[in-house]
Order: structure tokens, then C-alpha cells, then sequence
């Protein structure tokens, strides 16, 4: 029998699990009156590299972050040869945009696959507890929307794709169906100290591997429909081997006129994700200053990086401050991924240069004959 006693005791002892637990975790679940009576925010998503307006820092409580996203099949040019993919896509863009809410927020997703679609689709988030993620509640036809809320529980950037069933997982994947979302502790980021860290802009950069077949003289071919386009896909797949490795869904997407810009003095976070390959990203003649390599927050940020590793399915986060001006490049330090396959952008960063970090004392000339 169950006495009053025991009772006790066990209140007891979750009382003493409960501290050791992380808050959100062990809290009370929340009443569908509760969640009902929170702040309600509509986002409006930007097509990466950028990021929709949010606040570093929590001025609020806890609220429903409403989001909207329609699912967008198309072909797409991927590289400067004009080579076309039949691309799947969250929002229109590859990756798909990045979403920020803070932890103890709610997400609220309306997912949309339009009529004009061909196949289903669904969306798994990393960052979510139970249903595969979600996506075992967001499975949808051509037609249809579904709306999922989660509550965001763990700080860090968290990959999100689609996942509709077996050999259909890893092709949406790598046909472009991947983002992120960064869940920012409510007091902002911190340093090993537990010191504020803050950024002046946030960039999110996501890489794709793509598999495109070839026909018997070495052209990339193309297709009429994703379907047409399926069974020679899945043979390039399994070796294994990308045709492509590229920034923001095509070479070039970040390079040239597409720079990133910023500052000497500017402090940026860049978050990298890659949904389905391991990466290593690398600024050239910059560093991370701190860098959360499994874009964890709750884990101390690690420093002075010069290359730093993501895992595929997941996203790393890191922060650097521009201390000289120029264009760097940011590089999937693979360096035949960078420049062969396509896994390069630019920073271009103006300001004053500094002499003392870096001088050219002679310039080129010839060897002196003695
Ligand atoms: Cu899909």
C-alpha cells in the first residue's frame, strides 16, 4: 500500500531531483489555458543569410513564437555552368530560413505544402522533444497545412528538416530541405565566465551537399520533374561522393556581389549548419573568438578557434569581432570542398587597417645578388 508517508518521501525526493534538473525540464507542464493566456509574436522569416529581427536579451517573459512556412519544390541553377536541380525547399531557400526564439518560448509552426506540389513533406526540428521532433504530427500532401507548436526547452542552434518516411528522408534532405533555429538563453550569450556576449549581426549560412547525375559524357543532366529525377539521384547518393558543396544553395551564392559585409570594431555570430555531412568551417585571416561547436549555449563557449567542426545534422554558432578590413573568405576548409565543389563565401569587411597586427615590411622585388 501507498502510505501518506512514502507519499511524502517522494515529493521529497523529486523536490531534490528537480534542483538538479534543468529548470524548463523538471517545471510543471503548462495548461492549454496557461499557454493560451501567453503574448502572442508573428514572425516574418528572411531568406538566409539573414535573420529576422529578435532580441538578444529576453525584455518579456516567455511567449508563442508564430511562425509561417510554405514548402516550395523547384528547379533552381546551382553552379555558374548553369547546371539545374530540382530542388526542395522550406520557404524557397536552401537552407531554409533561420528561426530565434528564446528558451521557455513556444514555437508555433504553420507548415504549408501547396497544391502545386508533388510530393509529401514534413518537418523533424532537432530542438524538439518527442514525435520525431515533430515530424511523426506534420506530415502533409500537396494541398494541405498542419500547425505544430513545441516548447523550446534547450538553448543552442538546432538543425530542422524534413523527414516523410525511409529512402525519402536523406533525397529531400540533400535536395535542399534543411535550416536551423537558435534558441538564445533568456539573459542573452555568455562567455566561459558567465560574462555577456553580444553580437552586432547575426549571419546563417547553410551547406548543402548535392548529388547530381551525369550522363555518359560527363554532363549533368536534367530532369522535368523531382520524380523523373529520383532513381539516377539515389545512385550518385550512394557513393557517397557530392557533385556540389555549396553556401546558401548554389556556388557563388555568397561570393562577389552576394558578400557578407561588415565592419572593423563589428562583432558577428555566424551560424553554420549542415543537415546530412560532417563540415569545417574556416574564416581566412580571421578566427572564432568564441565558438560554440555544437551550437549548444549551455556548454561554455570554446576559444581562439581557427577551424572548427559540425557534425552533419546539426549547427554550430561563432562569434568573432573583424579586427582588420579586407575580404576574407569563410571556407569549408575541405579545400577541394571550397574550391572545387563550391563551399566558399565572403566577408568584406571595411575600416582602417592596423600595422601593428600586420605589415607588409618589403614588398616583393627581386633576391639580392651578393
Ligand atoms: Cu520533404
Amino acid at each position: 500500500m501507498f502510505t501518506r508517508r512514502q507519499a511524502l518521501l517522494g515529493a521529497a525526493a523529486a523536490t531534490v531531483l528537480a534542483g538538479a534538473l534543468p529548470r524548463l525540464a523538471s517545471a510543471a507542464p503548462a495548461t492549454e489555458a496557461e499557454i493560451a493566456a501567453l503574448p502572442r509574436q508573428k514572425v516574418t522569416l528572411v531568406a538566409p543569410p539573414f535573420v529576422h529581427e529578435h532580441e538578444q536579451i529576453a525584455t518579456s517573459g516567455p511567449k508563442v513564437v508564430e511562425f509561417t512556412m510554405p514548402i516550395v519544390e523547384k528547379k533552381v541553377v546551382i553552379d555558374d555552368e548553369g547546371t539545374e536541380f530540382q530542388a526542395m525547399t522550406f520557404n524557397g531557400s536552401m537552407p531554409g530560413p533561420m528561426m530565434v526564439v528564446h528558451e521557455g518560448d513556444y514555437v508555433e509552426l504553420t507548415l504549408i505544402n501547396p497544391e502545386t506540389n508533388t510530393m509529401p513533406h514534413n518537418i523533424d526540428f532537432h530542438a524538439a522533444t518527442g514525435g520525431l521532433g515533430g515530424g511523426a504530427l506534420t506530415l502533409i500532401n500537396p494541398g494541405e497545412q498542419v500547425k505544430l507548436r513545441f516548447k523550446a526547452t534547450r538553448t543552442g542552434t538546432f538543425v530542422y528538416h524534413c523527414a516523410p518516411e525511409g529512402a525519402m528522408i536523406p533525397w529531400h534532405v540533400v535536395s535542399g530541405m534543411s535550416g536551423t533555429i537558435m534558441i538564445l538563453p533568456r539573459d542573452g550569450l555568455k562567455n566561459e565566465k558567465g560574462e555577456a556576449l553580444r553580437y552586432d549581426k547575426v549571419f546563417y549560412i547553410g551547406e548543402n551537399d548535392f548529388y547530381v547525375p551525369k550522363d555518359e559524357d560527363g554532363n549533368y543532366k536534367t530532369y522535368e520533374s523531382h520524380g523523373e529525377s529520383y532513381a539516377d539521384t539515389v545512385e550518385v547518393m550512394r557513393g557517397l561522393v557530392p557533385t556540389h558543396v555549396v553556401f546558401n544553395g548554389a556556388k557563388g551564392a555568397l561570393t562577389g556581389d552576394h558578400a557578407m559585409k561588415s565592419k572593423v570594431g563589428e562583432t558577428v555570430l555566424i551560424v553554420h549548419s549542415q543537415a546530412n555531412r560532417d563540415t569545417r568551417p574556416h574564416l581566412i585571416g580571421g578566427h572564432g573568438d568564441y565558438v560554440w561547436e555544437e551550437g549548444k549555449f549551455a556548454n561554455p563557449p570554446a576559444k581562439d578557434l581557427e577551424t572548427w567542426f559540425i557534425r552533419g545534422g546539426s549547427a554550430g554558432a561563432a562569434l568573432y569581432t573583424f579586427l582588420q578590413p579586407g575580404v576574407y573568405a569563410y571556407v569549408n576548409h575541405n579545400l577541394i570542398e571550397a574550391v572545387e565543389l563550391g563551399a566558399t563565401a565572403h566577408f568584406v569587411v571595411d575600416g582602417e587597417w592596423n600595422d601593428d597586427l600586420m605589415k607588409q615590411v618589403e614588398a616583393p622585388g627581386p633576391i639580392p645578388v651578393n
